[in-house]
C-alpha cells in the first residue's frame, strides 16, 4: 500500500513537471523572448552594422564573424539565436533609428552594435533608458560603458590599446619627438587623439605638430608637409582605415618613412588593400593576432576563409566571440527574459574565448590582454 502510494505521488510529480515545462514552452515570448522549445533556448539578437559606405568592411567582417559563431552554436543545440541585421552605413542617424526599430520589438533580447563609436553614442543611451542590453565589439572610445548599466563592449578601449603600442613602439625606435595627425570629426578618432597626446606628454615625448583632417579627405598633402618638415622620429595617427590608408600613402610619397602608431581604425586588413607597401611600418595594439599558431585561432581562420573567401581580421574575431559571450549568459539567464539575460551578463567571467581569457569589470568594460602588431612586407606580424 505505502509502495503504491509513493508510485502515484511520483506520477503526479513527473506529470506536473511535464505540465510545467509545456506551460513555459507557450507562455514564452512576451519580454524580449522567443522561448525554449524543446530543451533549446531560442533568442532573437538585433544587430546594428556599417554594411554600406566608405567603412563597409568593418561591418562585413563583424556580421560574418557573427553569423559564423551563430551556425556553431545552433549547431551546438543549447541556445538557438536569430540574428536581425539593420544597416546604419556609418552614420549616428541611421543607427539611431535602426536600433529603435529593433528595440521597439518586444521578442528582441538584446542588441549588438552599431560599428562606430559615433553611432554608438547616439543608440547607447536609448537602448539603456529601454532597458535593453547593448554591447559594442568594435567601440573602443573612451566613456563607452559610462553609458548606462547595460552598456557594454568586447572591445579594447583605445585607452589601453594605444598607450600599449607607443609604449612599445618608443622603446624599439628610441623616438623622442613625434607628430600627430587625427581627424576631428569622429568621436572615436578625437578620443584615440585625446589619449595619443596625454601618452606621449607622460611618456616626455615632444610634439612637434597637431594636424587635423575630416572623414572623405583625400588630399592630405598641407598637414603631410607640416609633419614632414618638423623631421619627427615617430607619426600618431589617429584615423579610420580609409583615411589613415590614404595618409600612409601619401607620406611614403612624400618621403616620410618613419612609422606610425595607429589606433583601433587602423587594424585592418583594408589598411594593406588600400596602401600597399605604404602601410609597412604601421604599429597597433590589438586582442587579435591572425598569425598565431594556437589551434583555436587557426581553426577560426580554417572555417572563416572557408566559409567566406578571406582570412577574419579583429573585428570579426570579436564579433564571434561576442555572439559567444551572449549565448553563454543567456544560458546561465536560463530563459529569454531582458533583466535575468542582462544580470547574467554582466557576471560574466574568465570566458575563454577565441580572444583569450575575457570579463567585463564593475562597469561592463573589458578586462583582457593586448599584444602588438605591425605591418611588415605586407602583412601584420607580432611587434618584437
Ligand atoms: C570606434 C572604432 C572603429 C574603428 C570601429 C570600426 O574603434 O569607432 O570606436
Amino acid at each position: 500500500m505505502d509502495k503504491l502510494l509513493r508510485k502515484s505521488f511520483a506520477l503526479c510529480a513527473v506529470l506536473m513537471l511535464l505540465l510545467l515545462a509545456a506551460c513555459s514552452g507557450e507562455n514564452a515570448g512576451s519580454e524580449g523572448a522567443t522561448g525554449e522549445q524543446s530543451g533549446t533556448l531560442n533568442a532573437k539578437i538585433g544587430v546594428v552594422s556599417y554594411l554600406t559606405g566608405a567603412g563597409a568592411a568593418y561591418g562585413e567582417a563583424i556580421t560574418q564573424g557573427l553569423k559564423l559563431a551563430q551556425s556553431e552554436i545552433n549547431e551546438q543545440g543549447e541556445v538557438n539565436i536569430e540574428l536581425v541585421i539593420e544597416d546604419s552605413a556609418g552614420e549616428a542617424e541611421q543607427a539611431l533609428s535602426a536600433s529603435q526599430k529593433l528595440m521597439s520589438d518586444d521578442n528582441i533580447l538584446a542588441i549588438i552594435g552599431p560599428t562606430l563609436s559615433t553611432e554608438f553614442f547616439a543608440v547607447a543611451p536609448e537602448a539603456d533608458l529601454n532597458g535593453i542590453t547593448i554591447m559594442g565589439t568594435s567601440t573602443t572610445a573612451e566613456g563607452i560603458p559610462e553609458i548606462g548599466d547595460y552598456v557594454f563592449r568586447n572591445a579594447i578601449p583605445e585607452a589601453l590599446a594605444i598607450p600599449t603600442a607607443m609604449e612599445k613602439a618608443v622603446e624599439r625606435t628610441g623616438a623622442k619627438k613625434v607628430a600627430m595627425i587625427y581627424g576631428n570629426d569622429d568621436v572615436l578618432t578625437q578620443s584615440g587623439f585625446e589619449t595619443m597626446k596625454k601618452t606621449a606628454e607622460d611618456m616626455g615625448l615632444e610634439i612637434l605638430t597637431i594636424e587635423t583632417f575630416q572623414k572623405g579627405q583625400s588630399d592630405y598633402n598641407a598637414q603631410l608637409t607640416k609633419i614632414k618638415n618638423t623631421n619627427p622620429d615617430l607619426i600618431l595617427a589617429s584615423a579610420l582605415y580609409n583615411e589613415g590608408a590614404v595618409i600612409m600613402d601619401q607620406a611614403r610619397k612624400m618621403g616620410i618613412e618613419v612609422p606610425f602608431v595607429g589606433g583601433n581604425g587602423f587594424n585592418s586588413p583594408q589598411v594593406i588593400e588600400i596602401a600597399g607597401d605604404a602601410a609597412n611600418g604601421l604599429i597597433v595594439a590589438t586582442p587579435w593576432f591572425g598569425e598565431s599558431e594556437e589551434t583555436k585561432v587557426v581553426d577560426f581562420n580554417k572555417k572563416y576563409e572557408a566559409e567566406y573567401g578571406e582570412l577574419p581580421d579583429q573585428f570579426a574575431a570579436q564579433a564571434y566571440d561576442a555572439l559567444y559571450i551572449y549565448a553563454d549568459a543567456l544560458k546561465r539567464a536560463g530563459e529569454a527574459d531582458r533583466e535575468l539575460f542582462h544580470e547574467a551578463l554582466a557576471a560574466t567571467e574568465d570566458f575563454e574565448g577565441l580572444l583569450g581569457n575575457f570579463s567585463f569589470d564593475e562597469i561592463g568594460d573589458v578586462v583582457m590582454d593586448v599584444k602588438v602588431v605591425e605591418i611588415k612586407d605586407g602583412k601584420f606580424v607580432e611587434f618584437e
